[in-house]
């Protein structure tokens, strides 16, 4: 990678990662307090990613859904509007110690993105893929999760494009850095594969209660 000043803080947080930085050392498996261990909360919302942010027309846009399924589908920005719509309220919880309470989103389940697809027996993992070529991986069952889902709305508006926009993953019980912006292609597979983060020291799973932070 060439030395810009974007690889030289993907240098940093994989340094942090490989320190241990941020750890308290104090799970609250119980989730006693709202906010998870080491989290501070905020009532903006911090835009983190490479640097950079793929604006995708929804006339280009594509969703791909392949890998160990019985039916593999690709939607297009209609397609996907045709699909039953949810909204669910929830908080996200950044690696890098913020959190933000109450954000409603609005989208399509991926219990119900499942249904379409149908898993193949022994499928295990999910690798989501972003415009941007950025991955992180889940297990199935964490991505068949209850308030999980495909969201191109955010507190009543269109998601904009530096939060992913026009749809990205919410996975709400896990760190943000699992729930992928710009959305392109979600690969099931029976194998894991470590993403973006997960191969530069990131905990392979996320859980901000158990303070899943690095590996
Ligand atoms: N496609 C893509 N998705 C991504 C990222 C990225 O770089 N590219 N960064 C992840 C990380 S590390 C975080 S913390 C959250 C940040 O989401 P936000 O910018 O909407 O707060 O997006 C996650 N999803
Ligand atoms: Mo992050």
């Amino acid at each position: 990678m060439p030395d810009t000043p974007q690889s030289k803080l993907i240098k940093a947080k994989q340094a942090w990662a490989a320190a241990g930085r941020l750890i308290t050392g104090k799970p609250d498996t119980e989730h006693a307090e709202r906010l998870p261990p080491g989290q501070r909360l905020v009532t903006n919302w911090p835009v983190l990613d490479l640097g950079v942010q793929p604006a995708v027309s929804l006339a280009d846009w594509e969703l791909t859904i392949d890998g160990a399924v019985a039916q593999p589908l690709t939607w297009r920005w209609p397609d996907f509007l045709a699909q039953p719509q949810i909204q669910s309220v929830s908080d996200i919880h950044c690696v890098t110690q913020w959190s933000r309470f109450d954000n409603l989103w609005q989208g399509v389940s991926t219990q119900h993105l499942l249904a379409q697809v149908q898993p193949l027996p022994g499928a295990a993992h999910v690798i989501l893929h972003g415009y941007d070529g950025y991955s992180s991986n889940v297990t199935l069952e964490n991505f068949a999760g209850e308030d999980c889902l495909l969201a191109h709305s955010h507190d009543d508006a269109s998601l904009n494009r530096v939060h992913g926009g026009p749809l990205r993953l919410i996975i709400p019980q896990y760190y943000l850095w699992k729930s992928v912006k710009w959305l392109k292609r979600i690969e099931i597979r029976r194998d894991d594969a470590p993403g973006f983060w997960e191969v530069r020291g990131y905990h392979n799973e996320g859980d901000p209660w158990t303070e899943q932070r690095y590996n």
